[in-house]
């Protein structure tokens, strides 16, 4: 199954700067992965932190596929190096932490820790695991219906797939062959959970061997090379195959899952310690040495200008406003649809009363004469004439076509997710640079840019 074609990337003969580049961004990824506890230890705030030690390579290669022009990147509560490899800034990072008013994910309404950049197409998500894979799913299907060039990537923990919407969402992408790029990244645990506790495949990926239209692939998520060369094929496979694919990466937890957890208390010392060893950043380090690429004062001497680059982030964001108080309010709910037709929202219109089946389906059929941004599917509601259960939707496939209105695996948890559809604003979030509302039924407004 992870036949790799694509070894671009090597410690001989990729270029000095791209290094360099990496280096970089490994190294400040790293200086705030260490400080970030501070901020709660002085009861500043950054209340939730999950480490992403370990998962160095993986990260950073999630961030250098990503295309911010074109690609949507659902990244999760570990992902700190992935959205700066991704271009978010020290600053933003911190602001995020701290929940300040500039913070680019929601103007320091997410909880710490969730990184998201809107803006760009990197999305905010749930804290609830693996939930987002919907979401991924969802936009990937709004960027095969309009046609418009991309994938959507989604990321999550080993553990978190055993998620039942996680399947929803694998299986939504296998059977409609939707751009997707599922990035596993397999630490071993979840929680103090280890991963023998959680599936009977050692690796989760594999519990997906039987779907078709789908390519799984496996690499060590400690080593950047092998993640880049991955996930640069991973993306070519996906544009040039029309399908989803899974990638696994082998990573390893160096810390604690997060700042609630203490894993001595289930972890011995000769484990503690190979987590260390494995250290993805010093291996990283030691490659550029070894084979003279840089030499331990150039490396050194980035090092010390990223401590700087942190030190000047976390002043500014020590400087920066809260959210006004006044502003609890915004982004919660969208604002009211005021009807022109009805102000008030009663009609005055004398009729033929009407049961209430047949308002429905006659409103469903003007609205998609209307607006051709709309789409309906879900179990029952295409088959023949029948339109669903109560015949809501009868006729509607009929006049509106396969392509609108379609039947749906049996799959509750997607089927409620707003964001779960083409009914998306994207690739740029129209209404706001803040998080987008998740409701059940909008009007579609997917805006190729
Ligand atoms: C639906 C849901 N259930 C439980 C939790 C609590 N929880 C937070 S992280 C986590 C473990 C996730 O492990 P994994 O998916 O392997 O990711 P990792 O944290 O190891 O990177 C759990 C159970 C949650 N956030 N959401
Ligand atoms: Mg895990």
């Amino acid at each position: 199954m992870a036949m790799k074609t694509d070894t671009k990337y090597n410690i001989k003969t990729t270029d000095r700067e791209t290094l360099e580049k990496w280096f970089r961004m490994m190294t400040l990824g790293r200086l705030l992965d260490d400080r970030a506890p501070n901020y709660l230890k002085q009861a500043i705030g950054w209340s939730y932190h999950a480490p992403y030690a370990g998962h160095d390579g993986i990260q950073l290669a999630i961030g250098q596929v990503f295309n911010r022009e074109t690609d949507h990147l659902f990244p999760y509560y570990r992902d700190m190096l992935t959205a700066i490899s991704a271009g978010l800034t020290a600053e933003e990072i911190i602001y995020n932490g701290i929940s300040k008013d500039l913070d680019v994910a929601g103007g320091g309404r997410h909880m710490s820790n969730h990184f998201a950049k809107p803006e760009w197409n990197v999305h905010n998500v749930s804290s609830c695991t693996g939930n987002h894979a919907l979401h991924a799913v969802g936009v990937a299907r709004a960027i095969k219906k309009y046609k418009t060039p991309g994938i959507s990537i989604c990321s999550q923990g080993e553990s978190s797939v055993s998620e039942g919407y996680v399947y929803e969402a694998i299986n939504g992408a296998s059977h409609e062959k939707l751009p997707v790029l599922f990035v596993i990244q397999d630490n071993g645990y979840g929680i103090s959970v280890p991963k023998k506790d959680q599936t009977a495949r050692r690796k989760v990926a594999d519990n997906f061997t039987g779907f078709k239209n789908l390519r799984i692939m496996h690499c060590n998520g400690k080593d950047v090379f092998d993640s880049m060369n991955t996930l640069a094929e991973a993306r070519r496979h996906i544009e040039e195959n029309e399908e989803p694919v899974i990638v696994q990466a082998n990573c390893v937890r160096i810390h604690s899952h997060s700042n609630s957890d203490a894993h001595e208390l289930y972890r011995d010392d000769y484990e503690l310690n190979y987590v260390r060893e494995y250290d993805p950043l010093a291996k990283f380090r030691r490659l550029l040495i070894r084979y003279k690429r840089f030499t331990g004062a150039e490396l050194d001497a980035i090092l010390e200008e990223m401590k700087e680059v942190v030190k000047k982030a976390h002043k500014a964001g020590m400087a920066a406003p809260d959210p006004s108080p006044d502003s609890i309010y915004d982004f919660v709910l969208p604002e009211p649809f005021v009807p022109e037709k009805y102000p008030d929202g009663t009609h005055n219109f004398e009729g033929e009363p009407k049961k209430l089946i047949q308002a429905l389906n006659e409103t469903l059929k003007a609205e998609f004469r209307h607006n051709p941004d709309t789409y309906i599917w879900g179990q029952d509601v295409a088959y023949k004439g029948k339109g669903g259960v109560f015949n809501v939707t009868k006729g509607m496939q009929q006049e509106f076509g396969r392509e609108r209105v379609f039947n749906a695996p049996r799959k509750s948890a997607s089927s409620l997710k707003g964001p779960n559809s083409p009914i998306i604003s994207g690739p740029r979030w129209k209404h706001s640079s803040r998080p987008p509302m998740s409701t059940g039924v909008q009007r579609a407004s997917f805006h190729p840019t």
